[in-house]
């Protein structure tokens, strides 16, 4: 009976409408080939390497045009782990330094046949950016993740070594398929457990598949390990016996993993344990486990996301932390530095340690969740804002140091260099909760592996394998993401606003926020310092003077109103309600255009989706147009949240051309949403 009613759907439908379109796939969707293509093509290599058989069974299954040979080149050591593609019509070739460098030339291949790129005369040589191309999870040993909005981890530890879901594969092929070489499975809040005999017997089973796909694993650790689980009388780095327990761990996990890639650590921040608590520099506790982990050429990743509850301005404190430490860290270690001094907001200016740092190693992180954007409930393409801190020239070897080539060797040449950013990945079948959340893996991806690609371009990319190749679909979805970050950031916190969120979940606006005895630095107020003279962060020399740790003319830039860009104005200055903006509006009335633009904006992303009803798969059509009405909503929210109450201070009119606010303050301040927050 079934199979009637499935053959008669079949009948009246056509087959992409009742296909299930669940989002599973991500942007791998190569066709496979025919007997008879793959008759007429020959795919060869020399080598019973692993990976390479990986990039030969990728071809072999899937590329359709002609013939390819594989070769690694050991002499070609400028390409690092990529690779260089030459050919006609006829036949292809593939050189790679590294046998990684093949499977990456595979993928970029299929990448050209699936966007319906010409492939009959290629000269392609591609070497990436950055070495360490890093996902961090905030997965928890229990699978809960942190700020993660697509359920729980994809890593079933309870499970483990015994049984192994096929989505750690599918995870690991995706990840190679954009180039990404390293993973930090477990949240920087780390459990001491993960250190454990038993899970770096767990941690195992997921290496080995990782393997294969060039990809290594790296932990997070807890600075207290050695007491919590070794018995040890304390953590002091400078202990002999912590310091060997340290060894002893790091050699107990290479004999299992002799790849292993490494440690991150987030010490003394947030009331995570570090080496403060023993009156020791962040260097003594970088470099003790950096020499456990030197001979086997280990790296340690130490977070600079680092500030106390104090009368210092916390956009501050990172930098006068680390500065003054610069040239006192091994040369294994990398300070990983948040792309902003605050923490991932929508915007936020460039974190001012790029380039301060002169003798040590830096890598930035971004966050691919949406921690402070909606969460999996709101479109925001994240490219542009990754670019915007990776192209931000901080000055600080003259013109043109941009964060990028800071970190990437071009000016500061590294042992290591990487890039890391925050995974957006769970269990849900789609992997990140929205559809279009997987655009945000995807350009971390590309933009680890090349820098210099436009958001356009990735967007473009991403669309064509995930969608639909037809022009009249990719146009207006590019589009629609290209305005999609900026579209946040005008209804949640325009102008140089940042961190009005509500407390600890981060969803929606609670600009009043205040909670009793509450740390300062948590409080919205602390942020937008609203009164009867206006709104924003004094950071000049008038005020904290966080614009001291920028280098001229980005210092004068920022410090000065006048010439300070719209977008960073209340991040750096206190800003009267009725001040002349560069439009001729007061400030006030350009707040109010600004939230309604956010506004506005998402009703046009709302416009665009629902035309293209039919051109793609009717699931993912309903689903994203469904994260759109919320998004919708929320945006009202937020403008009614943030111009109700900051009205309260500029006592000023909404300008009447503007939709009018539709809730009550007294009402959007009883909303409490119990969203719960798992560290
Ligand atoms: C992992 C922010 C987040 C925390 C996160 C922290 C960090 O404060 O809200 O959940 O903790 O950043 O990056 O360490």
């Amino acid at each position: 009976m079934m199979k009637v009613i499935i053959l008669l759907l079949l009948f009246i439908f056509p087959y992409s409408i009742v296909r299930a379109e669940d989002g599973s796939k991500l942007w791998l969707r190569y066709v496979s080939v025919s007997k008879d293509v793959a008759h007429n093509r020959s795919i060869s290599i020399h080598s019973k390497d692993p990976i390479i058989l990986l990039a030969k069974q990728e071809l072999v299954n899937f590329w359709g045009k002609q013939s390819i040979e594989l070769a690694v080149d050991r002499k070609l050591t400028y390409l690092k782990d990529g690779f260089k593609i030459t050919g006609n019509l006829n036949r292809i070739k593939v050189i790679a330094h590294e046998p990684v460098g093949l499977l990456y030339a595979a993928y970029h291949l299929l990448q050209l046949q699936a966007t319906n790129q010409p492939v009959s005369n290629l000269n392609i040589e591609e070497i990436p950016s950055f070495d360490i191309r890093i996902l961090n999870h905030w997965d928890n040993l229990d699978r809960t993740v942190e700020r993660g909005y697509a359920g729980y981890s994809l890593w079933k530890w309870d499970e483990l070594p015994g049984v192994i879901s096929p989505r750690y594969e599918e995870y690991a092929r995706a990840n190679a398929s954009i180039g990404i070489n390293a993973v930090v499975i477990n949240n920087v809040n780390a459990s001491p457990q993960i250190l454990s005999s038993q899970y770096v017997i767990k941690l195992k089973s997921l290496a080995d598949i990782f393997r294969r796909y060039g990809i290594k694993v790296y932990l997070s650790v807890n600075f207290s390990s050695p007491k919590i689980l070794g018995g040890t009388k304390d953590s002091d780095p400078l202990n002999p016996e912590v310091i060997l327990w340290w060894k002893n761990k790091v050699k107990e996990i290479y004999q299992v993993i002799p790849d292993f890639g490494g440690f991150l650590v987030k010490a003394n921040s947030e009331g995570q344990p570090g080496p403060q608590d023993y009156g020791r520099t962040h260097a003594d506790g970088a470099n003790m486990l950096a020499d456990a982990l030197k001979a086997y050429h280990g790296v340690i990743m130490w977070r600079a996301f680092v500030y106390n509850p104090s009368s210092e301005d916390r956009a501050k404190q990172a930098y006068q932390e680390f500065v003054p430490l610069d040239g006192a860290f091994r040369d294994n270690v990398i300070i990983q530095i948040k792309n902003g001094p605050i923490d991932f907001q929508p915007r936020e200016p460039f974190n001012p340690l790029f380039g301060a740092l002169q003798k040590s190693n830096e890598m930035v992180e971004f966050q691919i969740t949406q921690e402070y954007l909606g969460f999996a409930n709101h479109l925001a393409y994240l490219a542009p804002l990754f670019k915007e801190t990776l192209d931000s020239d901080t000055y600080a070897d003259g013109k043109g140091s941009t964060v990028a080539k800071l970190t990437d060797g071009t000016l500061r040449p590294a042992r290591k260099t990487a890039i890391a950013a925050v995974a957006n990945i769970g269990e849900d079948i789609n992997w990140t909760g929205h559809h279009f959340g997987q655009a945000n893996w995807f350009a971390f991806g590309r933009l680890a592996w090349n820098h210099e690609l436009s958001s356009e371009q990735i967007a473009e990319e991403w669309i064509s394998m995930t969608f639909s190749t037809d022009n009249k679909f990719i146009d207006p979805v590019k589009k629609m993401m290209m305005g999609s970050r900026e579209t946040v950031v005008n209804y949640m916190m325009p102008l140089g606003l940042h961190h009005i969120f509500a407390f600890d979940h981060h969803y929606g606006p609670e600009p009043w926020g205040d909670q009793e005895g509450g740390r300062p630095d948590w409080m919205p107020w602390y942020y937008h310092h609203a009164d009867t003279v206006g709104l924003g962060f004094d950071r000049t020399s008038n005020g904290s003077n966080a614009i001291s740790q920028y280098r001229p003319p980005i210092q004068e830039v920022f410090g000065d109103i006048q010439l300070c860009p719209d977008q960073y104005l209340l991040w750096f200055h206190h800003v009267p309600w009725s001040y002349t903006m560069k439009s001729g509006r007061s400030m006030w009335d350009e707040l109010c255009y600004k939230y309604d633009a956010g506004v506005q904006q998402v009703r046009a992303m709302q416009q665009v989706w629902d035309r293209l009803e039919g051109q793609v798969d009717q699931q993912r059509f309903v689903e994203v147009q469904s994260k759109l009405k919320i998004q919708s909503r929320d945006a009202v929210w937020w403008k009614d949240a943030c111009l109700l109450y900051f009205q309260t201070f500029s006592k000023k009119p909404i300008p009447y051309d503007i939709e009018r606010p539709v809730h009550e303050l007294e009402d959007l301040k009883k909303i409490k949403l119990m969203i719960k927050h798992h560290n």
